[in-house]
């Protein structure tokens, strides 16, 4: 079958089962939108290209598939740079098409020509530029394949104008052969053998699991783990929902922001098991201190990723599930009741820093905590909706007050902390989820960063529901001044926020607001009743401090209960 390259973009993408894609049109992929709009595939034209980027993300980490975008040339790629960039730093799978300039204008500042190969190399598990329509299909293929192997990424598949013109007898690749590209999936038994070992002597231990083990898959066989040798287990930011939120064994998240239980059972323990985890400085703190008494294993698929940050004793390449499976074969004696008993010294010194330091907050009768926000959505929702979140003093809440209970349930940009991530990415996960209730947990400063997307979720009626913690500030930059430079909040209150009812209205969606700590609960429910899209504007506390806090560059023992 001879097809033109528009054409082939089409059919790879319908044989890789993609179903939906975000995306925004220019002359540069005009080929490919008027063979898209007589193809199977949903698009969801989108209002700026970062959105349609978090979208594919959002929708990724939600289907568990790959998330696809499709935007031209010149502006339409660079708007798309800190999405993959926010994407790459999660490990998230992605394919963006980008347009080009037709091959011979390449190199001659032509219009709208830019080279975003070259600006994503960095930012990307793999890049490709076309240089002909023989090479198409065989490279959709295995950006595909790139995309969700190994340790998951962003790629980017730049698309000149000619190419999409030219045709060629078009057959998908059944295969792929890439020499140069093999993840270790199975864990060495050595190295299992050498880990188990040490699991059987620790007295101290904890899991300190990440979002690989989100990717891999293996919640269930961390939890078997944790229970059959009763090992208490906290998680990364990206690992919120790997272990249920409600588990005995649960120490909540840990970090710059996580619970003193969770960062003084790290510092104290005497072995830490880091399952798909990557040691980020917001966890580790200052490295020389963290968890100084601990011998470390560290399982994860990414071999660059071991002992970047940390020495560590036992490393095991490999996918998280298979890794621990062959320990859980291993670790099973003396049986749970057996280490039920061994494990009771541990369990209850945690036990008291929890009842020394929990997480609290105290709702008066006035102003709205913002904690009480997310308590209250958590409860209203029954821990079953899919959080997103925005970046700042919201994104923390929601990760320290939803306590999720299933993977793939909160997603954020945990690495890159992209502010406007959480409403976007929200959009992508409810067309992944039409049946599930989505929440985006956003600032008021975030939400403007992408809130032009209202006219995407009004435009297909998704009903996602935006909860906006306003507290008129850059919250989380304002804690910082108060914290560290005397309460100077230099450019931090935002004057002339607009009225997010309002804003709501204007595009076609409904607008609630509570500002007071009774109309919480109601407003939420009026806004789960509601079948479209939905901003409620609560009106919070404005300088309520995210607690604990660990200053940059400091152990994590050293966290200011604020
Ligand atoms: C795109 C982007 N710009 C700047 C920042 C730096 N930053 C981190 S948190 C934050 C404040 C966020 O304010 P808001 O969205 O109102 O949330 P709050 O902290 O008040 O919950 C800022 C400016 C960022 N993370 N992302």
């Amino acid at each position: 079958m001879r097809l033109s390259g528009a054409e082939i973009v089409i059919e790879s993408l319908i044989q890789e089962g993609v179903t939906s894609i975000f995306g925004y049109p220019g002359a540069a992929i005009t080929d490919i939108y008027d063979t898209l709009d007589k193809s199977p595939i949903r698009h969801y034209l989108v209002r700026h290209e970062q959105g349609a980027v978090h979208m594919a993300d959002g929708y990724a980490r939600t289907s568990g598939k790959v998330g696809v975008c499709l935007v031209t040339s010149g502006p339409g790629a660079t708007n798309t740079v800190t999405g993959i960039a926010s994407a790459y730093m999660d490990s998230i799978p992605i394919v963006v098409f980008t347009g080009q300039v037709p091959t011979p204008l390449i190199g001659n500042d032509a219009f709208q020509e830019v080279d975003i190969v070259g600006i994503t190399r960095p930012c990307t598990k793999h890049n490709y530029l076309v240089k002909a329509v023989e090479d198409l299909a065989g490279i959709i293929k295995e950006a595909f394949y790139l995309a969700r192997s190994g340790r998951p990424g962003p790629i980017l598949i730049d698309l000149p104008k000619d190419i999409l013109h030219n045709k060629t007898e078009f057959k998908y690749p059944k295969k792929i052969e890439m020499r140069n590209y093999r993840p270790t999936y199975s864990a060495h038994p050595k190295q299992i053998e050498k880990a188990t070992a040490q699991i059987l002597k620790a007295k101290r231990p904890v899991i300190y699991a990440g979002g690989g083990v989100i990717t891999s898959h293996s919640s269930s066989e961390l939890k078997t783990l944790a229970e059959s040798l009763t090992i208490p287990v906290t998680t990364t930011l990206m690992g919120l929902g790997a272990f249920p939120g409600r588990h005995p064994l649960w120490l909540g998240m840990l970090g710059m922001h996580g619970t003193y239980w969770a960062n003084m059972s790290v510092a104290h323990c005497d072995l830490l098991i880091a399952v798909g985890a990557r040691f980020d400085d917001r966890v580790t703190g200052k490295v020389d201190l963290f968890a100084p008494e601990a011998r470390i294993i560290h399982i994860d698929i990414d071999p660059t990723s071991i002992r970047k940050n940390v020495s560590v004793d036992i490393p095991i390449v490999g996918d998280c599930k298979d890794a621990l499976t062959k320990l859980n074969q291993l670790v099973q004696k003396p049986g749970k009741q057996e280490w039920r008993k061994i494990r009771q010294p541990w369990l209850e010194q945690i036990k008291e820093w929890k009842e020394t330091h929990p997480l609290n907050y105290e709702q008066g009768k006035d102003e709205i905590k913002p904690q009480y926000v997310v308590e209250k959505i958590y409860e209203l929702t029954k821990g079953k909706a899919i959080i997103a979140t925005e970046v700042g003093q919201n994104q923390m809440w929601a990760a320290q007050y939803y306590h999720f209970d299933q993977p793939n349930s909160f997603i954020t940009s945990g690495g890159l902390g992209v502010m406007g991530y959480g409403f976007p990415a929200a959009i992508g996960a409810q067309v992944a989820c039409p049946d599930r209730i989505v929440f985006d947990i956003a600032g008021d400063g975030s939400i403007q960063m992408n809130i032009q997307e209202m006219a995407t979720v009004v435009a297909n009626q998704l009903p996602v529901k935006i909860a906006i913690l306003n507290n008129g500030y850059l919250g989380m930059v304002r804690q910082f001044q108060e914290l560290f430079y005397e309460k100077r909040y230099a450019q931090t209150f935002l004057k002339g926020n607009p009225d997010f009812v309002k804003i709501a209205e204007a595009y076609g969606a409904t607008g609630l607001r509570a500002k007071h700590p009774e109309e919480v609960g109601p407003v939420i429910e009026k806004a789960l009743s509601i079948k479209g899209p939905v901003i409620i504007d609560f009106v919070v506390s404005p300088e309520e401090c995210v607690s604990p806090m660990v200053p940059s560059g400091k152990a994590m023992t050293e966290m200011l209960l604020v």
